[in-house]
């Protein structure tokens, strides 16, 4: 018996299957239906491919090659996330230019990729550093700039003192940078923002266009967060102003008994001579500016506010003054700045007024108790009180009827507001595509409104990336591009004066933003994409990477498809029909894979060692695909011999190289004298490897391979020690290799050829299953409870009691009866009856 030498068999395949351009998608091909299969490309920084690539592209890569069988045309791409900081940051650890080290780290990781097996169409492989493909990232930024969706604005912006760059808010978990876990601090800077926030509503609304999982676009949903009330304005006494509020709460107005601004707001600079104690505020002020948004919002932290003295506001419904405090629990960049505080029915104010002494009324009652100690904050029971007309209606109803009044009296308006910042795209960093805009001060009087700064659109793209020997960021958050003199001084193209250009370059989730549609056509230069390419293969039909994208990449890519969209370029407004995300992969004992720790597992060592297609199965093996497992050195090894076990089984049942095959094709009838449960288990095997592979369910598909494989084994030696002739049939051997062709794609090819098969079994169709042979096998038991039917459950024929009495333990319908109590005793009568005595 031959031994199995994966390495030169992988190899062989991988050069087979590149000389004869096998991954090769003819995007023109008519007579298919296409099947656009993405996986999130990858950064390349110095960890290379890692265990979580490894996971993530395999399980695309299965899910492809099976869509391929299945009869698609599927365009399977790949190519570099190369700009932004995990590129730079290496570049500065290793002192090594960021283009020089992305170069080199794209062109191992290429080999990776190529060693796992992954059938990517290298010939439509992109760049998003390479100027040929950020021209058109800049375009994309020209695009939004036209639309009136880009713009400049000096705002509080996310600020990390070691990255030394502005982040987004994405960017900052729980208060950190999301990259070096510093504390983000806020700082005033002008930057780009592009203004996501105008289509809050239609990603809202959208989700019903995809198909994702509930708990990413639950999760989008509240980062959107949409929530419907109504602003209320508030006059100052003796003056004209308004104090604008927005409230979600507007039933308690009448227990609204203070006012609360943000640092920022600029009603204190605007009463700065009426503030009788404008140096302690502005104390204050100075002290919150040093806190993280986090910090300030935190629930569990003590509040704190200073009383603007010498002004006061008037409650619009019942004309009381109450005192205006400020306060840094309320956010500028939330509502209006300013909230009426009600501090019997919101915790913070509740807080807030106890610890000030401020007037707290309860406005609305559960009859049940006072307000002391607590909050009282439910809105679905208690009835208003204590607010004139509103009395006796329950809250909800109460909240209609008073925003009418607001509205008939001009004193306010039903509002909507999200929690949704525009998105802020510029970065003071080196490696990343410029802004392709100059600041001319001569046209500055053109272009009044957009900042004054008379901002140019350079229409000469791409607008190079200076090439600096210093690259490093500046602790002043001036971006390094500014060193450049050469790249800062131009002549303004409009006006031939004198002018600067941008030095920020752009988030990098501006080049993913729309990567999908670069891939069609990487080498076009005079347009982002082919219009007719992108109309047919988009959008994209099956989309795969971690959850982790889920506000930024998932988000934005939504959005910029939006905008291409209404701007007519493009005919589909959602770009990932379809979502699937990875989980991740732990070390041995479960913790955390870190570099750091030392127990991150390299996929080249076990490829090494056990070869692509051991790896590929283990990793899909090891645990459900979304949820993510412990990696096991025992483990491989079993995936290893299960792999081993199909290779003899070739030469164990003699199957000979038949020369003229190629004309068959393999049929998924069996024969008749089959082993009667050979034959269902084959059919099975069929049935559930498909299903478990469009469901993404790739441990439990090679689990029942598994089962198959024993199956076959057991009947072969029983035929033998029966000495029988030989019952079993090519064609279940042959299906078998059909259907473990995605996950271990060299060593079926490898068998496919011993099998005398000329073409690249990738050309074959996938196996087809008959229900009546598995339905034929399937019985049906009643389930009773003390006597009762309660379920009637559908299990195979040759289920055995254990499993039949746990099947009927986990109905639903079952369970309902138990109430949680321990079965005193469970009767079982084989293919008939399971009954429960509780
Ligand atoms: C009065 C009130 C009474 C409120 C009550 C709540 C309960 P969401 O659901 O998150 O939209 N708020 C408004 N703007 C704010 C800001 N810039 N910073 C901090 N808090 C702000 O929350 C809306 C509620 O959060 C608003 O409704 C307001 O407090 C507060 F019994 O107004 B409410
Ligand atoms: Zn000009």
């Amino acid at each position: 018996m031959e031994k199995y030498n994966h390495q030169t068999i992988e190899k062989k395949w991988q050069k087979y299957w590149e000389e004869n351009k096998i991954n090769f998608c003819d995007l023109n091909n008519e007579t298919k239906t296409k099947f656009y299969n993405l996986v999130m490309f990858y950064y390349p920084s110095g960890d290379k491919i890692h265990i979580g690539h490894g996971y993530n592209f395999t399980g695309s890569d299965v899910f492809g090659r099976y869509k391929r069988m299945k009869g698609f045309n599927v365009f399977q791409p790949m190519g570099a996330d190369a700009f932004g900081l995990p590129a730079e940051n290496y570049a500065i650890k290793t002192g090594v230019h960021p283009a020089e080290s992305t170069k080199k780290n794209i062109e191992y990781s290429k080999i990776q990729l190529k060693e796992l097996g992954l059938m990517y169409d290298w010939s439509k492989e992109i760049n998003t550093s390479s100027p040929e493909y950020y021209k058109w990232t800049q375009w994309i930024f020209s695009v939004l700039y036209k639309a009136g969706l880009a713009y400049q604005a000096e705002a509080p912006v996310n600020w990390c003192p070691s990255c030394k760059t502005v982040l987004a808010n994405e960017q900052v978990v729980a208060g950190k940078c999301e990259r070096c876990d510093s504390e983000v601090v806020q700082k005033n800077l002008k930057q780009w923002f592009f203004k996501i926030t105008d289509y809050a509503d239609r990603l809202l609304k959208d989700y019903d266009k995809i198909n994702w999982p509930k708990k990413t676009i639950l999760m989008q949903k509240n980062w959107i967060g949409k929530s419907t009330g109504a602003e209320v304005n508030f006059k100052i006494k003796n003056s004209d102003e308004v104090l604008k509020v927005f409230t979600t709460r507007p039933d308690t107005l009448f227990g609204a008994t203070f006012m609360v601004v943000a640092p920022e707001h600029e009603l204190i600079s605007n009463f700065k001579f009426q503030i009788s104690n404008f140096q302690e505020v502005e104390k204050y002020i100075k002290k919150s500016q040093s806190k993280s948004e986090l910090e300030r919002t935190d629930l569990n932290k003590d509040k704190s506010g200073v009383e603007l003295k010498g002004i006061k506001a008037i409650n619009p419904v019942n004309k009381k003054e109450i005192p205006i405090f400020v306060a840094d629990y309320v956010l500028m960049n939330y509502g209006t700045g300013a909230i009426m505080a009600v501090p019997a029915h919101d915790e913070r104010d509740f807080e807030f007024a106890k610890k000030y002494g401020l007037e707290i009324k309860t406005v609305i009652s559960d009859q049940k108790s006072e307000i002391k100690d607590k909050a009282f904050i439910e809105i679905d029971s208690g009835e208003m009180v204590n607010s004139e007309f509103l009395n006796g209606l329950k809250p909800k109803d109460a909240i209609v009827k008073i925003t009418s009044w607001l509205e008939a009296k001009k004193l306010g308006k039903k509002t909507v507001n999200y929690k949704l910042r525009d998105w802020l795209i510029s970065r003071q960093r080196y490696w990343g595509a410029p802004i392709p805009i100059i600041y001319c001060e001569k046209c500055a009087h053109l272009r009044q409104g957009y900042g004054g700064q008379g901002e140019v659109l350079d229409e000469n793209l791409p607008v190079k990336l200076p090439e600096l020997k210093d690259f490093k960021p500046t602790s002043e958050g001036e971006s390094p591009l500014a060193r450049s003199k050469e790249f800062v001084n131009v002549k303004c193209p409009k006006c031939g004066a004198d002018a600067k250009r941008s030095t920020e370059t752009m988030d990098t989730f501006v080049c993913s933003s729309w990567y999908f549609l670069r891939f069609l056509n990487p080498d076009l230069d005079d347009k982002a994409f082919d219009k007719n390419l992108a109309d047919k293969w988009l959008p994209v039909d099956q989309y795969c990477g971690g959850a982790e994208h889920t506000v930024m990449h998932l988000l934005y890519s939504r959005f910029i498809t939006k905008v291409l969209f209404d701007q007519k370029l493009i005919n589909f407004d959602e770009p990932f029909t379809k979502l699937n995300h990875q989980g991740m992969i732990l070390a041995e004992d479960g913790s955390k894979m870190s570099k750091s720790k030392g127990n991150s597992v390299t996929p080249d060592n076990y490829i090494k060692k056990y070869g692509a297609d051991v790896f590929r199965t283990f990793v899909l093996f090891l645990a459900p695909f979304e949820d993510g497992g412990s990696w096991s050195d025992k483990g491989i090894i079993g995936v290893k011999r299960f792999l081993d076990r199909v290779w003899k089984l070739q030469a164990r049942l003699g199957f000979k190289t038949q020369p003229n095959s190629d004309k068959k094709n393999v049929s998924f009838k069996t024969q008749h004298n089959e082993d009667k449960n050979l034959e269902k288990v084959f059919h099975q095997t069929i049935k559930k490897v498909t299903e478990d592979i469009e469901n993404f369910h790739f441990n439990t598909a090679i689990s029942q391979m598994m089962i198959l494989v024993n199956e076959i084994e057991s009947s072969f030696a029983k035929a033998t020690a029966d000495k029988k002739q030989k019952n079993i049939s090519e064609d279940i051997y042959k299906n078998l290799i059909l259907l473990l062709s995605p996950f271990a794609p060299h060593l079926t090819e490898e068998i496919w050829q011993k099998l005398g098969r000329k073409q690249s079994l990738i050309y074959e169709k996938w196996p087809e299953f008959d229900e009546n042979l598995i339905q034929e096998n399937e019985i049906e038991l009643v389930a009773q409870v003390n006597g009762k039917v309660r379920d009637k459950i559908i299990v195979l024929a040759n289920i055995s009691e254990d499993e039949a009495k746990n099947k009927a333990l986990d109905s639903e319908k079952v369970q309902k009866w138990l109430e949680n109590k321990e079965p005193k005793k469970i009767i079982y009568i084989k293919s008939k009856l399971i009954s429960i005595v509780v």
